[in-house]
């Protein structure tokens, strides 16, 4: 029997797969609100943003009314919206440059999440409103010059000193740093060795954050060092409801989902600056595209981009129905980062001379995502952590 066709809808060259017709309206909407938000807001300053080196701080309250700052979260001024809708966010802002959506990600999913999760009510009521309002900036201090991949060998400390606490050490890398009007910085308890996160306002005595330079990746976001010189906190600052290497390792779920969603988004800005450009580049007398080398290459990019969506949205589906596993989550950042980059290297080289300027966003994305490879665990931990999923061997140690 053959199939019907006369409802079927036409091909759309950037959607091949009619991802779309997978989505709820509600879903559509945010989506498309974020895309127009991208397209007015980011798309016509990116560029230069990443050539001097500049972070856009001021789209934070502009973030904010776009209701996408800790928007998967419930309660103090968050929108509660679903783990697809905010995947599709992310996938939007990623399309405009990875450092608009990092400045979400360490907002919402790092120092948002890692307050509403663990955190006093009193907490939350100080800084989860106005986080989500884009009027305070957060960031979220784990890696440090000595302990990247492995954080269980921290080094900076919590010591007590009678009703407070007194934190010493160094964090390295962290996005947002120099801008944040609060970290949440996690430390080594001198008592009980045991891992605890901090709430620490930026104006703290003690406190400063000195901003990386000399970046060529990510040059639209801010990266900084901590120091942390004798930060003398109250005892309210501690976040009560966790102490150990799980309170970090739970909010890096939340954002490496992110993340396996964004990094769709620049492969999806790659793959169609690149048709566009094979369309209309004449050489021997013929637009590129007719050559069938870059026709493959086109082909092989929409494939990527196809499938790491569709593994996007299978995520975004089991975390809204609460079946995610963090091992998942791995597959999905190890294998959609990779297929991004993939992605970007193929665009680029389509382009030709003209695929190594800002003129065009290829290289921007494809320097930004060898950052989003190695921030929020590299590919080698995602395969580790896939590799022991599948044979019950910890290969880490
Ligand atoms: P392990 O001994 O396995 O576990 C220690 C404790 O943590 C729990 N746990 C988790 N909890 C929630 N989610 C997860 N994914 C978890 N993985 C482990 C575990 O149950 C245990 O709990 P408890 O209560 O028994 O203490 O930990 P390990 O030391 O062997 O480490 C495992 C490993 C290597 C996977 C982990 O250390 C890791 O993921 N390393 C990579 C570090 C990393 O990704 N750093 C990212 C820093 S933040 C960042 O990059 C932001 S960039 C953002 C941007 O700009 O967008
Ligand atoms: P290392 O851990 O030293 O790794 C070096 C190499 O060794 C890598 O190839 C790694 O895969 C490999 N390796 C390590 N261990 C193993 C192993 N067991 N088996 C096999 N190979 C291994 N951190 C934060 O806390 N907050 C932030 O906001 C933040 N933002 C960032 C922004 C940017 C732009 C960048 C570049 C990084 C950011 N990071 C942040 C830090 C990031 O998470 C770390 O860079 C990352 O976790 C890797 O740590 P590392 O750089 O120390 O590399």
């Amino acid at each position: 029997m053959s199939s019907p066709t006369a409802t079927r809808p036409p091909l759309k060259p950037l959607d091949l797969m009619n991802v779309d017709a997978l989505l709820s309206d509600e879903e559509r909407a945010m989506r498309d609100a974020v895309r127009s938000f991208v397209r007015d807001r980011v798309l016509p300053d990116v560029g230069d943003w990443f050539e001097q080196a500049t972070a856009p701080k001021e789209l934070f309250p502009e973030l904010g009314r776009l209701g996408v700052l800790g928007m998967h979260l419930e309660g103090y001024g968050c929108a509660g919206a679903s783990a697809t809708a905010y995947g599709l966010a992310c996938l939007e802002l990623e399309a405009g440059d990875s450092g608009v959506r990092s400045m979400v990600s360490v907002q919402g999913s790092l120092a948002m999440f890692a307050i509403w999760r663990w955190g006093s009510e009193e907490q939350k009521q100080e800084w989860l409103p106005r986080m989500a309002a884009g009027e305070a900036i957060g960031c979220f201090g784990l890696t440090e010059p000595d302990s990247g991949s492995d954080p269980s060998s921290m080094r900076t400390t919590a010591r007590r000193d009678g009703g407070d606490w007194v934190l010493n050490g160094q964090k390295m890398w962290i996005t947002n740093g120099s801008i944040a009007d609060v970290a949440v910085v996690w430390a080594r308890c001198t008592d009980d060795e045991r891992v605890r996160g901090f709430v620490v306002p930026t104006a703290t005595p003690g406190f400063s954050a000195p901003e990386i330079h000399k970046k060529m990746s990510l040059r639209a976001s801010v990266t900084s060092e901590l120091v942390l010189d004798d930060v003398r906190l109250p005892e309210s600052a501690a976040l009560p409801e966790v102490q150990s290497l799980k309170g970090p390792l739970s909010c890096l779920n939340e954002a490496r989902y992110g993340i396996v969603w964004g990094a769709i988004g620049a492969a999806r800005a790659c793959f169609e600056s690149a048709l566009d450009y094979a369309g209309t580049r004449i050489q021997f007398g013929k637009p590129i595209a007719s050559f069938q080398i870059q026709q493959q290459k086109l082909a092989t990019m929409a494939l990527e981009v196809n499938r790491g969506t569709l593994l996007a949205l299978q995520l975004g589906r089991l975390k809204d129905q609460g079946l995610l596993h963090p091992e998942q989550v791995s597959m999905g950042k190890l294998g959609n980062v990779n297929a991004a980059l993939d992605v970007a290297r193929t665009a680029r080289q389509v382009l030709g001379g003209n695929g190594i300027t800002l003129e065009y966003p290829v290289i921007r994305h494809m320097n930004n995502l060898e950052s989003v490879v190695t921030y929020e665990g590299t590919a080698d931990v995602h395969a580790l952590v896939i590799g022991q999923a599948l044979t019950g061997i910890s290969a880490f140690r």
